[in-house]
Protein backbone atom coordinates (compact mmCIF):
# COMPACT_ATOMS: atom_id res chain seq x y z
CA UNK A 1 0.00 0.00 0.00
CA UNK A 2 0.98 3.66 -0.62
CA UNK A 3 2.08 5.94 1.95
CA UNK A 4 -0.64 8.26 0.57
CA UNK A 5 -3.37 5.56 1.06
CA UNK A 6 -2.11 4.71 4.40
CA UNK A 7 -2.62 8.68 5.42
CA UNK A 8 -6.15 9.04 3.86
CA UNK A 9 -6.99 5.92 5.74
CA UNK A 10 -5.97 7.31 9.19
CA UNK A 11 -7.57 10.50 8.13
CA UNK A 12 -10.83 8.61 7.74
CA UNK A 13 -10.78 7.30 10.52
CA UNK A 14 -10.14 10.32 12.60
CA UNK A 15 -13.12 11.35 10.99
CA UNK A 16 -15.04 8.74 11.84
CA UNK A 17 -14.12 8.78 15.37
CA UNK A 18 -15.43 12.02 15.43
CA UNK A 19 -18.67 11.31 14.36
CA UNK A 20 -18.77 8.63 16.85
CA UNK A 21 -17.54 9.74 19.99
CA UNK A 22 -21.05 12.05 20.42
CA UNK A 23 -23.54 9.17 19.50
CA UNK A 24 -22.09 7.15 22.16
CA UNK A 25 -22.19 10.18 24.64
CA UNK A 26 -25.91 10.38 23.45
CA UNK A 27 -26.74 6.67 23.99
CA UNK A 28 -25.22 7.39 27.59
CA UNK A 29 -27.27 10.18 28.12
CA UNK A 30 -30.32 8.20 26.61
CA UNK A 31 -29.39 5.44 29.24
CA UNK A 32 -29.12 7.77 32.22
CA UNK A 33 -32.04 9.46 31.49
CA UNK A 34 -34.51 6.54 30.73
CA UNK A 35 -33.24 5.38 34.51
CA UNK A 36 -33.96 8.52 36.24
CA UNK A 37 -37.50 8.49 34.22
CA UNK A 38 -37.71 4.77 35.74
CA UNK A 39 -36.91 6.04 39.19
CA UNK A 40 -39.43 9.71 38.56
CA UNK A 41 -42.11 7.24 37.53
CA UNK A 42 -41.87 4.55 41.16
CA UNK A 43 -41.43 8.48 42.75
CA UNK A 44 -44.52 9.54 40.80
CA UNK A 45 -46.39 5.98 41.95
CA UNK A 46 -45.67 6.38 45.60
CA UNK A 47 -46.87 10.07 45.63
CA UNK A 48 -50.37 9.26 44.16
CA UNK A 49 -50.15 6.77 47.08
CA UNK A 50 -49.49 9.04 49.51
CA UNK A 51 -52.44 11.34 47.75
CA UNK A 52 -54.52 8.97 48.08
CA UNK A 53 -53.78 7.86 51.90
CA UNK A 54 -54.03 11.61 52.62
CA UNK A 55 -57.33 11.19 50.75
CA UNK A 56 -58.75 8.99 52.65
CA UNK A 57 -57.33 10.34 56.40
CA UNK A 58 -58.62 13.68 55.42
CA UNK A 59 -62.25 12.19 54.75
CA UNK A 60 -61.87 10.23 57.98
CA UNK A 61 -60.62 13.70 60.00
CA UNK A 62 -63.91 15.79 58.34
CA UNK A 63 -66.13 12.96 59.25
CA UNK A 64 -64.72 12.91 62.98
CA UNK A 65 -64.84 16.86 62.38
CA UNK A 66 -68.84 16.82 61.70
CA UNK A 67 -69.70 14.14 64.51
CA UNK A 68 -67.72 16.59 67.28
CA UNK A 69 -69.64 19.22 65.71
CA UNK A 70 -72.85 17.63 66.30
CA UNK A 71 -71.96 16.13 70.36
CA UNK A 72 -70.86 20.13 70.84
CA UNK A 73 -73.95 21.31 69.54
CA UNK A 74 -75.71 18.73 71.36
CA UNK A 75 -73.95 20.23 74.69
CA UNK A 76 -74.57 23.48 74.14
CA UNK A 77 -78.17 22.91 73.99
CA UNK A 78 -77.96 20.85 77.13
CA UNK A 79 -76.33 23.75 79.07
CA UNK A 80 -78.54 26.15 78.53
CA UNK A 81 -79.87 27.97 81.24
CA UNK A 82 -83.38 26.70 82.11
CA UNK A 83 -85.41 30.17 82.29
CA UNK A 84 -85.92 31.07 86.10
CA UNK A 85 -88.66 29.74 88.26
CA UNK A 86 -91.97 31.91 89.22
CA UNK A 87 -91.35 32.31 92.61
CA UNK A 88 -95.01 32.17 94.58
CA UNK A 89 -94.00 32.96 97.66
CA UNK A 90 -91.30 32.76 100.34
CA UNK A 91 -91.19 31.45 104.01
CA UNK A 92 -87.85 30.87 106.46
CA UNK A 93 -85.71 27.69 107.45
CA UNK A 94 -88.15 27.07 110.79
CA UNK A 95 -91.42 26.84 108.39
CA UNK A 96 -89.42 24.39 106.04
CA UNK A 97 -88.57 22.38 109.06
CA UNK A 98 -92.16 22.70 110.99
CA UNK A 99 -93.69 21.53 107.58
CA UNK A 100 -90.83 18.89 107.13
CA UNK A 101 -91.54 17.83 110.45
CA UNK A 102 -95.19 17.76 110.21
CA UNK A 103 -94.97 15.35 107.14
CA UNK A 104 -92.03 13.02 108.07
CA UNK A 105 -92.39 12.91 111.89
CA UNK A 106 -89.51 10.32 112.31
CA UNK A 107 -87.26 11.49 110.04
CA UNK A 108 -84.05 13.41 111.10
CA UNK A 109 -83.74 16.75 109.07
CA UNK A 110 -81.07 19.21 107.85
CA UNK A 111 -82.03 22.48 107.06
CA UNK A 112 -79.25 24.37 104.99
CA UNK A 113 -80.39 27.97 104.82
CA UNK A 114 -82.10 30.16 107.60
CA UNK A 115 -83.87 33.07 106.20
CA UNK A 116 -85.88 32.00 102.61
CA UNK A 117 -86.72 29.49 100.44
CA UNK A 118 -89.11 30.43 97.39
CA UNK A 119 -92.21 28.42 96.97
CA UNK A 120 -92.87 27.33 93.29
CA UNK A 121 -96.11 25.80 91.69
CA UNK A 122 -95.98 21.91 90.72
CA UNK A 123 -96.60 22.64 87.07
CA UNK A 124 -93.15 24.81 87.89
CA UNK A 125 -91.49 21.96 88.75
CA UNK A 126 -92.69 19.68 86.31
CA UNK A 127 -91.20 22.39 83.36
CA UNK A 128 -87.97 22.11 85.25
CA UNK A 129 -88.33 18.20 84.84
CA UNK A 130 -89.34 18.46 81.36
CA UNK A 131 -86.46 20.94 80.53
CA UNK A 132 -83.44 19.29 82.90
CA UNK A 133 -81.71 15.50 81.28
CA UNK A 134 -80.90 13.61 84.95
CA UNK A 135 -83.80 11.02 84.31
CA UNK A 136 -82.20 10.26 80.60
CA UNK A 137 -79.25 9.43 82.23
CA UNK A 138 -78.19 5.97 81.98
CA UNK A 139 -78.35 3.53 85.30
CA UNK A 140 -75.38 1.84 85.90
CA UNK A 141 -75.13 -0.02 89.47
CA UNK A 142 -72.85 1.69 91.76
CA UNK A 143 -71.73 3.90 89.48
CA UNK A 144 -75.13 5.85 88.08
CA UNK A 145 -77.74 4.82 90.23
CA UNK A 146 -80.40 6.26 92.67
CA UNK A 147 -78.07 8.06 94.92
CA UNK A 148 -76.14 9.46 91.89
CA UNK A 149 -79.13 10.61 89.76
CA UNK A 150 -80.77 12.16 92.94
CA UNK A 151 -77.35 14.04 93.72
CA UNK A 152 -77.61 15.35 90.01
CA UNK A 153 -81.07 16.50 90.07
CA UNK A 154 -80.27 18.23 93.24
CA UNK A 155 -77.04 19.76 91.50
CA UNK A 156 -79.41 20.83 88.71
CA UNK A 157 -81.72 22.80 91.03
CA UNK A 158 -78.53 24.13 92.58
CA UNK A 159 -78.24 26.49 89.28
CA UNK A 160 -79.06 30.35 89.02
CA UNK A 161 -82.49 31.40 90.70
CA UNK A 162 -83.36 27.40 90.67
CA UNK A 163 -81.33 27.63 93.74
CA UNK A 164 -83.68 29.66 95.59
CA UNK A 165 -86.39 27.25 95.85
CA UNK A 166 -87.15 24.54 98.68
CA UNK A 167 -85.81 21.67 97.34
CA UNK A 168 -83.30 18.86 98.88
CA UNK A 169 -82.35 15.28 98.80
CA UNK A 170 -83.59 12.29 100.86
CA UNK A 171 -82.76 9.01 101.46
CA UNK A 172 -84.92 5.97 102.58
CA UNK A 173 -83.68 2.65 103.69
CA UNK A 174 -83.89 1.24 100.59
CA UNK A 175 -83.76 4.26 97.87
CA UNK A 176 -82.67 7.49 97.70
CA UNK A 177 -84.83 10.71 95.92
CA UNK A 178 -85.49 13.94 95.44
CA UNK A 179 -88.22 16.25 97.37
CA UNK A 180 -89.65 19.93 97.34
CA UNK A 181 -91.96 22.35 98.95
CA UNK A 182 -94.98 23.59 96.41
CA UNK A 183 -96.76 26.82 96.76
CA UNK A 184 -99.08 24.81 98.81
CA UNK A 185 -97.04 24.12 101.58
CA UNK A 186 -97.17 20.07 100.96
CA UNK A 187 -94.29 18.52 100.90
CA UNK A 188 -92.91 17.00 97.23
CA UNK A 189 -91.47 13.46 96.41
CA UNK A 190 -89.41 13.81 93.13
CA UNK A 191 -88.57 10.55 91.41
CA UNK A 192 -85.22 11.47 89.66
CA UNK A 193 -85.07 8.50 87.39
CA UNK A 194 -88.52 9.51 86.33
CA UNK A 195 -89.46 12.71 86.84
CA UNK A 196 -92.56 11.79 88.68
CA UNK A 197 -93.44 13.94 91.57
CA UNK A 198 -96.06 12.90 94.47
CA UNK A 199 -96.96 14.39 97.34
CA UNK A 200 -95.55 12.48 100.57
CA UNK A 201 -97.39 11.09 102.80
CA UNK A 202 -96.58 8.27 105.64
CA UNK A 203 -98.66 5.61 103.23
CA UNK A 204 -96.58 5.49 100.11
CA UNK A 205 -94.39 3.00 99.14
CA UNK A 206 -91.20 2.03 102.03
CA UNK A 207 -88.98 3.49 98.98
CA UNK A 208 -89.83 6.55 99.94
CA UNK A 209 -89.91 7.23 103.23
CA UNK A 210 -87.17 9.21 104.43
CA UNK A 211 -85.03 8.56 107.44
CA UNK A 212 -82.64 11.44 106.54
CA UNK A 213 -83.55 14.53 104.60
CA UNK A 214 -81.92 18.01 103.84
CA UNK A 215 -83.35 21.04 102.71
CA UNK A 216 -80.38 23.00 100.70
CA1 LIG B 1 -86.14 15.47 82.70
Amino acid sequence: MKMSMVVRALRLGQKLLKFLRPLAECKLRNDELSAEATTQSEKNASLRRQLSECHISLATSESSVDALQGEVATLQEAMKPIPAPKISRWIDGEKVKTICKAAAPNCRLYISDTIHYGLITDEEMERFLREDKTDLEKYVVHKNDCDDRAWDLLGDLSQGAWAEIAAGFAWSNLHAFNVYINDQEQLMVIEPQTDKIMEYSPNMHKYYTPIFLMMI
